[in-house]
């Protein structure tokens, strides 16, 4: 299938669909990665909020050692600061030495779903954070972004529509995914924190105060009252992450010659923007998909 992956080989690899090119990787962090309980995950499906979380639990767990105006996220892109293990560190099946360059906490990313992830991190008392996005959103989203290379600039969202129909977008189906974490989450809350992009807009202080007490990192009543929260979120608003020189005119490597402008991460950081794009059967009918798929979970990502 083409999935706006040009010639690449695509295909199903332990459930869920995934580019060739990144097996190697997931077999090598599969294998090789050992987690410490200090660690800290980020997880989520591809083009739901994860440079934004990337940069507030950054910003959260590292506020001790810089300040907004020296922290290292007004120089690097977010993807450079929080690696994704498939996508960069055990990218072709390197193995990386992550013993002795990383400072403590580390915090790592991956689109890899909850069963495919390195054992050590289910065995350890990494945290997850987890967040995820109405699809409907998340299917725009990553309609430009496939869109954003030269290669694949007119493949049409009916064909990305339909792909995420039938679940076979990247690390998909996306309600696979969601739920591989969700009852994670439910079954260990300390282990796997589960958020929404539509709750970050609406309230991200709220939400940045429970990250900041998942990962062990609670902003205390004098950080709270002097504003400390509400800076971090002003810092990691879309507005102001979009505007940084760094994510206007930066380069990200991922695995092998896969390269992306980091303006391609900020596009317009809104809620809703499906209602521009999809019609209403089209709507109706992925929301139908869905409903059926998360009937049992009682979980609901489309309102
Ligand atoms: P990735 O999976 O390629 O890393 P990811 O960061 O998960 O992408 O998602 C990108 C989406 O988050 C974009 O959404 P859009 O296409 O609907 O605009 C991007 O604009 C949005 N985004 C990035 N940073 C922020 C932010 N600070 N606040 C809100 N939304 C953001």
């Amino acid at each position: 299938m083409e999935g706006g992956n040009g010639s690449q080989l695509f295909g199903k690899f332990q459930g869920f669909w995934c580019l060739g090119e990144y097996i190697p990787s997931i077999i090598s962090f599969q294998t090789h990665f050992q987690a410490l309980d200090e660690d800290i995950v980020i997880a989520t499906m591809p083009k739901v909020g994860t440079t934004w979380l990337k940069a507030l639990v950054f910003s959260i767990v590292n506020r001790h050692r810089y300040t907004l105006s020296d922290t290292p996220l007004n120089l690097s892109n977010p993807h450079d600061l929080v690696p994704y293990f498939e996508l960069f560190l055990y990218a072709n099946g390197q193995v990386p030495d992550l013993t002795s360059t990383i400072p403590s906490p580390r915090l790592f990313a991956t689109h890899i779903p909850y069963p495919s992830l390195a054992e050590s991190i289910k065995q350890s008392n990494t945290k997850i954070v987890y967040v995820t996005r109405n699809p409907l959103d998340a299917i725009v989203s990553f309609w430009y972004h496939v869109r954003a290379k030269p290669e694949s600039s007119d493949w049409p969202l009916e064909e990305c529509f339909e792909m995420f129909c039938g679940g076979e977008e990247w690390f998909g189906p996306f309600w696979n995914h969601v739920l591989g974490y969700w009852k994670q989450s439910l079954e260990k809350p300390n282990k796997v924190l589960f958020l929404r992009y539509e709750d970050l807009k609406k309230n991200p202080v709220s939400e940045i105060g429970k990250i900041a007490d998942f990962t062990g990192f609670p902003f205390s009543d004098e950080e709270e009252g002097g504003g400390v929260v509400q800076g971090i979120a002003d810092f990691c608003s879309f507005s102001n992450l979009k505007d940084l020189p760094i994510n206007k005119t930066g380069i990200l490597g991922w695995a092998n010659t896969n390269t992306m402008p980091t303006n391609a991460f900020f596009r317009k950081g809104e809620v809703g923007d499906h209602l521009n794009h999809l019609s209403p059967s089209q709507i109706q009918r992925f929301t139908k998909i869905l409903q059926d798929k998360l009937s049992e979970s009682g979980l609901s990502l489309t309102n």
